[in-house]
């Protein structure tokens, strides 16, 4: 009841905060940043997404905090490319589709790529794939709507859905982001090694790139790479850090 009736205030103010995860190709170069909302509330310190956004969708106030994300997000990742232009840095940022949204999203997308000059290569849109439904039309229909602004799309959480394969030969998709559970075990369940290497198998075959996510220690990121993942985020890299963190991480890059 409380985030309910603090949420929508605190939209309007700007109270949210954007925090950027660094997303590295397989050979160590810094490509892109995920955004994730976070939300300081006195008296609760920071309220995960995970409680905020499903109260956000009940309450219609998520096209609003889409806007707000893509807005703040697109204008670092501006100022960030102008600062290096050699990385050619993307933003990846999470779209939880609901019904009716596709005509509304592709606007506020098209409008955020434009005020902020930034080509739509450089966005990916992350959608989770427990919010798929492959047999619907409206979810191809969506996917379709906005490929055609030329930006990226991922599958977040994949694998843990029950018809993760069957989304891949139907959705017109460019990226998938292997579950970090699958990730987090790799080290001592040798049947997760089998799954991670049959995702990156089929997204190869299928010309899509694999990202492995949650990746935290040495030996997991020797793994990804063994197995052929070709972009890895995760703790081992970088946590999420607001975006004046993501400006001094920059200028020391290489
Ligand atoms: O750090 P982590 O707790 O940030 O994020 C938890 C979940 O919240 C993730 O599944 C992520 O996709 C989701 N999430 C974070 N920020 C946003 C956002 O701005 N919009 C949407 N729709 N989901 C978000
Ligand atoms: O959008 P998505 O569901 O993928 O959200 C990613 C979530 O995973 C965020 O909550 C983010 O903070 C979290 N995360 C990112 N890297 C790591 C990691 O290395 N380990 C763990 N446990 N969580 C991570
Ligand atoms: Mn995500
Ligand atoms: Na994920």
């Amino acid at each position: 009841v409380e985030i309910e009736t603090r949420l929508r205030p605190a939209l309007e103010r700007g109270e949210l905060e954007l925090h950027f995860q660094p997303i590295h190709t397989i050979a160590g170069e810094l490509c892109g940043f995920e955004a994730l909302s976070r939300w300081p509330l006195a008296g609760r310190g920071l309220v995960p997404p995970s409680e905020f956004i499903p109260v956000a969708e009940a309450t219609g106030l998520l096209s609003t905090l889409t806007d707000w994300a893509l807005d703040t997000g697109l204008a670092a990742l501006a100022r960030w490319r102008a600062l290096r232009p050699d990385l050619d840095l993307t933003l990846s940022v999470n779209i939880a589709p609901t019904r009716g949204t596709t005509t509304y999203l592709q606007q506020a997308i098209a409008s955020a790529l434009a005020r902020h000059h930034i080509p739509a290569h450089a966005l990916c849109l992350e959608i989770t794939e427990s919010a798929l439904i492959v047999d619907d039309a409206p979810a191809r229909h969506f996917f379709m709507a906005l490929r055609d602004l030329g930006v990226r799309l991922s599958i977040d959480d994949f694998g843990t859905g029950y018809s993760s394969f069957a989304y891949l030969t139907q959705l017109p998709v460019d990226e998938v982001k292997i579950d970090q559970t699958f990730i987090s075990a790799l080290a001592d369940r040798t049947a997760s090694a089998t799954v991670v290497a049959s995702i990156v198998g089929l997204a190869h075959q299928l010309g899509l790139q694999a990202l492995a996510e949650g990746v935290e220690t040495a030996e997991q990121l020797a793994a990804v790479r063994r197995l052929g993942c070709d972009l890895v985020q995760g703790y081992l890299l970088g946590r999420p850090m607001p975006a004046q963190e993501v400006d001094r991480l920059i200028g020391r890059e290489a």
